[in-house]
């Protein structure tokens, strides 16, 4: 599978995949079963994005991306995503062959476990064969978390020190499958090569 989605047990994987794939599917009352080993999800891409009308905010992580939007229609029109599950940790690495995109999810509302998150993060990271791909890092379950949740979850991934020591282009973003704040970023990051 050439895009994987990690992080840890309950951090929101499932529900984020989900509302990618249906938006009106989950809200806040919705329950996503722990995933038993895999699951894979078909995302199609939102053929206008409901926001198009709205200005864009810039990149959360700062980077200026040169998109040309006038290929658009060469873009796929939809992506398989492989989701493991957060009890399958031990054995993530049997899913590092031919990975292009690589999204890891942590749970913003839950900084106990943010320390946990970055060390299985940095794991990922530096592993030979994850040097060439994409990283999404999604801050899940915003709307649970107060706004400086984002900047000490950022602190406790030690990302501005991380950043600065590996590679691949990581690009961060706030989500809520609930809300669907940032799933427009998202779809964006999957669709471009
Ligand atoms: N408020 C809120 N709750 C969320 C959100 N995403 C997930 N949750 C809650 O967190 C629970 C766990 O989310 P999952 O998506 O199942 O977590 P997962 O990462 O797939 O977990 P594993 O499959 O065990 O690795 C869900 O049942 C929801 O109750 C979100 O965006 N907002
Ligand atoms: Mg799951």
């Amino acid at each position: 599978m050439s895009c994987i989605c990690l992080g840890p047990k309950r951090s929101g994987k499932t529900h984020l995949l989900k509302a990618l794939q249906e938006p009106d599917s989950i809200d806040e009352t919705s329950y996503s079963m722990p995933t038993i080993g895999t699951g894979i999800y078909r995302i199609h891409f939102p053929t206008k994005s409901p926001n198009s009308d709205k200005p864009k905010p810039p990149p959360a992580d700062g980077s200026t991306q040169a998109h040309h939007h006038g290929g658009k229609k060469h873009l796929p029109k939809s992506i398989q995503i492989l989701e493991i599950g957060g009890s399958m940790a031990p054995l993530w690495r049997q899913y590092f062959e031919d990975v292009k995109k690589l999204i890891y999810v942590v749970d913003t509302s839950n900084l106990c476990q943010i320390s946990a998150a970055g060390v299985l993060f940095y794991s990922i990271l530096t592993e030979p064969r994850l040097q060439k791909v994409k990283i999404l890092l999604v801050l899940a379950k915003m709307d649970y978390s107060y706004r400086q949740m984002r900047n000490e979850a950022l602190l406790m991934l030690q990302m501005s020190k991380l950043q600065k020591q590996i590679r691949q282009q990581v690009t961060i973003v706030e989500a809520s499958a609930v809300t669907k704040v940032g799933l427009d970023p998202i779809y964006e990051w999957l669709q471009w090569p």
